[in-house]
């Protein structure tokens, strides 16, 4: 009887027991499905496309300087969005309604260049990053430009705090002084190894990225804007060369038909220490971009080496013959500060007591 009862249920576990070893079996020996991309998870993708990335990108997750894109590009680009955010809290960033999303920002611009080949790209190829990152900025009196006089001139902004210059903006701090150039037909959409210098069948690319960078920044200024020249430039280099970034993409999209305009163009010449003068104000191509902003309806100055930037430029080179005398008189000045007095200005007063000290001194001998 109890052997009837337990016949049905002990077959049945059995059986199954049976169809499952068979079924792992099964399962073992089944051929390897042919591989896709589309069968993986993203993270597993991931994964894979990071291996790709390690046999042809150069870099391979370290630093290494290549003729291409530069290493880490997406890290340092994105990096330095937040630390001008976060960290420097550039001049535009003092709310926290301001902020923008550093990830869609470099995504907008990965948009732009991935995949491209470095040749085809112009310049609308960054609009959509320029409106994003640039578009609601408004310099009123204090926007900034610079030809030959890069250093200077920023030392001068002061990250923004006195002049804003296109590099003191989100959109340049992003990506100032790095390369890059996409690659078509290729997983990884940048070259890392090598970008072209130049192409001759599209000369707008060479200037894609600053060409726009500077027509959006020039467009975006108002009231007085100010123009950091070099007067000391080699003969073959004028202080304002018409094959320049400021002549050819910031002085002609100065605002002037709007309700908000450019009103003067204040030229401000430096003239290096120890290095021989080419040009002054009212000279030479001084001449020239006089007559462009005037005939463009702005009133124009231009002022040979102004006090702060000459104290820059010295502070830079204090050894220079020129910045001598001024280092002198400086220090006598900081003296008569520090000291309520200054001592290197009297070699007079040093004089009188050390005589002094010596009268009193033979006084005494002979008493
Ligand atoms: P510069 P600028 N192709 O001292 N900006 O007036 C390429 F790709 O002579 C800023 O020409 O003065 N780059 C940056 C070049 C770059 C070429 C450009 C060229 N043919 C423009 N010629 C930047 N942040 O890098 C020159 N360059 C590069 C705006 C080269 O790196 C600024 O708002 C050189 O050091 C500024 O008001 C730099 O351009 C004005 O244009 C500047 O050449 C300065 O251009």
């Amino acid at each position: 009887m109890l052997m009837q009862r337990c016949f049905w249920p002990v077959l049945f576990i059995l059986l199954s027991i049976i169809v499952d070893i068979d079924g792992r079996q099964q399962s073992k020996i089944q051929p390897p499905m042919p591989f896709k991309l589309s069968h993986l998870t993203s993270n597993q993708r991931g994964n894979r496309q990071s291996t790709e990335v390690q046999q042809m990108n150069p870099c391979n997750g370290t630093y290494i300087r290549t003729n291409g894109t530069t290493c880490g590009l997406k890290e340092i680009i994105i990096g330095r969005c937040y630390q001008y955010q976060y960290t420097n809290r550039g001049p535009y960033f003092n709310y926290q309604t301001n902020t923008k999303d550093c990830t869609e920002l470099y995504e907008a611009f990965e948009r732009a260049v991935r995949y491209k080949p470095f040749c085809e790209i112009n310049m609308s190829t960054y609009e959509e990053y320029f409106k994003l990152t640039l578009k609601d900025i408004k310099p009123i009196d204090r926007g900034m430009f610079w030809s030959g006089t890069n250093m200077i001139a920023h030392i001068y902004s002061n990250n923004g705090h006195n002049y804003i210059t296109l590099e003191d903006t989100l959109a340049a701090v992003m990506l100032n002084q790095l390369t890059w150039c996409g690659k078509a037909n290729d997983s990884i959409g940048f070259d890392y190894v090598n970008c072209p210098g130049a192409c001759e069948e599209n000369p707008w690319s060479d200037v894609a990225f600053w060409g726009l960078a500077s027509k959006t920044f020039a467009e975006s200024v108002t009231g007085e804007v100010h123009v950091v020249l070099n007067g000391s430039r080699d003969a073959t280099d004028l202080a304002f060369r018409t094959d320049s970034f400021f002549a050819k993409f910031e002085l002609p999209n100065f605002r002037r038909d709007q309700q908000f305009n450019v009103i003067r163009v204040n030229v401000l010449l430096l003239h290096s220490p120890d290095i021989p003068i080419r040009e002054k104000c009212g000279e030479k191509s001084l001449l020239i971009l006089e007559d462009l902003v005037r005939q463009r309806g702005f009133d124009y100055t231009c002022e040979d080496d102004p006090d702060a930037l000459l104290m820059i430029m010295c502070g830079n080179e204090y050894n220079a013959r020129e910045c001598q005398v001024a280092r002198r008189i400086l220090r006598q000045e900081w003296d008569a500060k520090l000291f309520g007095q200054s001592l290197q200005n009297q070699p007079e007063l040093f004089l009188l007591i050390f005589v002094l000290f010596i009268v009193m001194l033979c006084a005494a001998l002979l008493t």
